[in-house]
């Protein structure tokens, strides 16, 4: 028996035992096929992008690591993410940074136009991606004191106003060109390292900035704002202007998505549980998708509990065409295509998982008050054979089944990034 036969045989006593507690694998596998992650670029190269690449980073993010072969130029970026496609199943979206514009002549954040992303909107036309988009207001002198959209400062606030509205201009341009919706999620750093004398001030402002930037409005055909609030930063620990409070308020209120990051809770705060709180009012969500170790480390998205939580209630909840998946981690001591191709497969498998589950059943033996089935129940599918469900899914999908894929990217390696540096 070859490689495939032994997949397709292990894939159909896993489909037995499954129809057998009445779960139907294939339904589970076209609904994982409908389902897009949206890749961070920013991994690639360790948020440095094509405007200021040598601009400290700076908001309170910080990657570690220096792994060979960072990629450097729009063609290094695109590549990469491309060798990252071809390792995941699934169609899926890519999030840009304003950052990776790609620019004829130097330009700043607040002269960026849709054509300085032509480049990533061809690239995703011949990848069949969508793109998502966040406007940059970090690593540049404008981020003055720590403030942006909540300066006290006229000026600065107005800088970053004008990049907030560019930016909506180009998800708007993605969205069109690409025909799907494009997210366009606003993160600024904005706090006090310190205690604050007055924490109104700075949320006015940061409301009135806002405001000014989605005043114009907008087909929602094309794009759609969404709006990430923190806890702290590196640097921002007592005090962020956009707090979650803040931005879950701000969202239902203008009619926006609300971004939830897992790695801006406190750790034993299980993010999984706000989104049937926040969506049963709210437009959606937009998440973005990390591992807090201890903190928000921003470490590469694994099969872990948490994720394990997120896509469970997503799938359980039937939350998922009200949310946009994104990834949001940062680590440069791994091979960064690596980096990607895990946390991509790993959240892909969190949700077969949930998928493959009788969620129905359970449900009804809840609202029964059986609570001894539901327990004994999901406590069994913990061994149930999802592995071999989601290998045929791979094989099906035409991509690498179990770690053939690290083999690729060794021979990668040897090809392409290790003759980067130097
Ligand atoms: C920072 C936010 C934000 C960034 C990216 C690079 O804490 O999570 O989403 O990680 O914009
Ligand atoms: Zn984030």
């Amino acid at each position: 028996m070859n490689k495939d036969q032994k997949v397709a045989q292990a894939y159909a006593f896993a489909k037995e035992r499954y129809a057998a507690i009445g779960v139907d694998t294939e339904k589970a596998m076209e609904d994982l096929q409908k389902v897009k992650i949206s890749i961070h670029c920013w991994q690639g190269d360790d948020i440095h992008g094509f405007l200021f690449p040598d601009a400290a980073l700076t908001g309170g993010i910080g990657v570690s690591g220096d792994y060979p072969g960072m990629a450097r130029t729009p063609d290094e970026l695109s590549s990469d993410l491309s060798k990252c496609l071809s390792l995941i199943p699934g169609q899926h979206k890519v999030q840009l940074h304003a950052i990776y514009a790609v620019t004829e002549k130097k330009k700043d954040l607040d002269e960026l136009e849709p054509e300085d992303f032509k480049y990533w909107v061809d690239w995703a036309k011949a990848e069949g991606v969508g793109l998502d988009m966040n406007g940059t207001f970090f690593s540049h002198p404008k981020l003055k004191n720590g403030f942006t959209l909540a300066s006290p400062d006229k000026n600065i606030r107005d800088f970053w106003i004008e990049h907030g509205k560019r930016s909506r201009k180009i998800a708007a341009y993605f969205g069109k060109e690409l025909k799907q919706q494009s997210v366009n999620n606003f993160w600024i750093p904005d706090g006090y390292k310190d205690n604050p004398i007055d924490k109104q001030s700075p949320r006015q402002r940061l409301t009135h900035s806002l405001d000014q930037i989605i005043k114009e409005p907008i087909d929602e055909t094309y794009t759609i704002e969404a709006f990430e609030g923190k806890l702290f930063g590196t640097g921002v620990e007592s005090y962020t202007v956009g707090s979650h409070e803040f931005y879950s308020n701000y969202a239902l209120t203008r009619d926006k998505l609300w971004t939830i990051d897992a790695g801006h809770f406190h750790p034993t705060e299980d993010v999984s549980d706000k989104f049937s709180a926040f969506l049963l009012f709210g437009k959606g969500l937009m998440l973005h998708v990390s591992r807090p170790v201890r903190w928000d480390s921003d470490h590469v998205v694994i099969l872990d509990d948490a994720l394990i939580r997120i896509m469970r209630s997503l799938v359980r909840d039937n939350e998922l065409k009200k949310t946009n998946i994104g990834l949001d981690f940062f680590d440069a001591t791994i091979n960064r295509i690596a980096a990607w191709v895990i946390g991509v497969r790993a959240s892909q498998k969190a949700i077969l998982q949930a998928m493959l589950s009788p969620i129905d059943r359970l449900k009804k033996a809840e609202n029964e008050g059986d609570f001894t089935t539901r327990l004994a129940l999901t406590e069994e599918l913990k061994s149930y054979p999802f592995g071999a469900v989601w290998d045929y899914f791979c094989m099906k999908n035409n991509v690498p089944v179990g770690g053939d894929w690290l083999k690729d990217i060794r021979q990668y390696e040897k090809d392409v990034l290790f003759k980067r540096n130097g």
